[in-house]
């Protein structure tokens, strides 16, 4: 991944951050608000800008420390490297991705393997709002509220077998529609992986929107994965198929560079990228832009005391 330009050390205001946020919660407010919203579990999403309902989640909200990253950030600084490797690359180029018809195929070691509809997907669950940090591993943060609800939703419907120890999500791959799939950058499909405990983690959210309204293309539509306590790369974007396998999933950003992403990838404010410190981070937003204090990176992004015991008796060092 791309080096970031060097921290300088700035005087840190939040003053930057009121107006988005402000912004943010009457937007939700009128979201979550309006009686023309039915429940979640009837959440409807028709094409770009579309209204997702939710109801607002206590989750990780209250613990999150923080306010919501501005919309047009979080809309606009973007790795989805399938759309190009630069920053604003996705929201330029994704508008190309074709949303509907979208299927997900989930198979492998599973009772019962099925292909299943974004629509059904949609209705699967209740919806709830999360916000979440996202920590990217080239030391960057944005605090983003996901619509969706626990991916162990879904794994529970499909009933994995005891050969389930792991699960593959595999993104989509289309060279007609994505300018980057065919480069040599990675290697296509873009393929993620976690532990099925880790998958199973409550935590663990499938996303369909966020601010309140459908995925914008350049952040993964029409469904992804947030997994809050890991570098961002693990949360795969435009998902087509998820995969129970027995072992342990060969990744897109392990294939790429073993010695610097590991399958762990859990955020380590002590294990640091070869290339760089991962004792700090640049929230997206910060008055000061790439010059603004860096603020300290937590152990799992701060959700150490919702999965920790995940990991006990793991040497993390080496499971990086
Ligand atoms: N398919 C796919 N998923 C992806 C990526 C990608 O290049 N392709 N980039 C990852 C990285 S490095 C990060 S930090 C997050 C960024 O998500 P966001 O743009 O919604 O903030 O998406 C992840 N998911
Ligand atoms: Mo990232």
């Amino acid at each position: 991944m791309l080096l970031l330009p060097k921290d300088r050390g700035f005087i840190h205001s939040v003053a930057s951050e009121i107006t988005p946020r402000d912004l943010y919660l009457r937007r939700r407010d009128w979201l979550l608000g309006s009686a023309a919203l039915a429940f979640g579990g009837a959440a409807v999403a028709q094409g770009k800008g579309a209204k997702l309902a939710a109801t607002p989640s206590n989750v990780a909200g209250a613990n999150a420390m923080t306010v919501p990253t501005a919309f047009n950030d979080a809309s606009s600084y973007n790795n989805f490297y399938e759309f190009g490797t630069d920053k604003s690359d996705p929201a330029r180029n994704a508008h190309t991705l074709k949303t509907r018809p979208w299927t997900v195929a989930v198979e492998g070691a599973v009772k019962k393997p099925k292909t299943y509809d974004l629509d059904e997907l949609l209705k699967l669950s209740p919806m709830e709002e999360r916000l979440y940090r996202l920590r990217c591993v080239e030391g960057w943060s944005m605090v983003i509220p996901w619509i969706g609800y626990s991916l162990a939703e879904l794994i529970k419907q499909v009933e994995p077998t005891g050969n389930a120890k792991y699960v593959e999500f595999i993104t989509l791959a289309d060279p007609k529609t994505m300018p980057y799939v065919g480069s040599r950058v990675l290697e296509w499909p873009y393929v993620e992986g976690l532990r099925l405990d880790e998958a199973m983690h409550p935590l663990t959210l499938l996303s369909f929107g966020m601010y309140g309204e459908v995925l914008p293309n350049q952040n993964g539509a029409p469904v992804r994965l947030v997994v809050p306590w890991k570098y961002g790369f693990k949360s795969g974007k435009s998902i087509v198929k998820i995969r129970f396998v027995e072992k342990q999933p060969n990744t897109a950003w392990v294939k790429a560079a073993p010695q610097e992403y590991g399958f762990y990838s859990n955020v380590n404010p002590k294990v640091d990228h070869p290339r760089w410190s991962q004792a700090t981070e640049r929230r997206i937003g910060d008055a000061g832009g790439i010059f603004a204090k860096k603020r300290p990176t937590l152990m799992f992004n701060g959700y150490e005391p919702q999965v920790g015991q995940l990991y006990s008796g793991l040497d993390l060092a080496k499971n990086f």
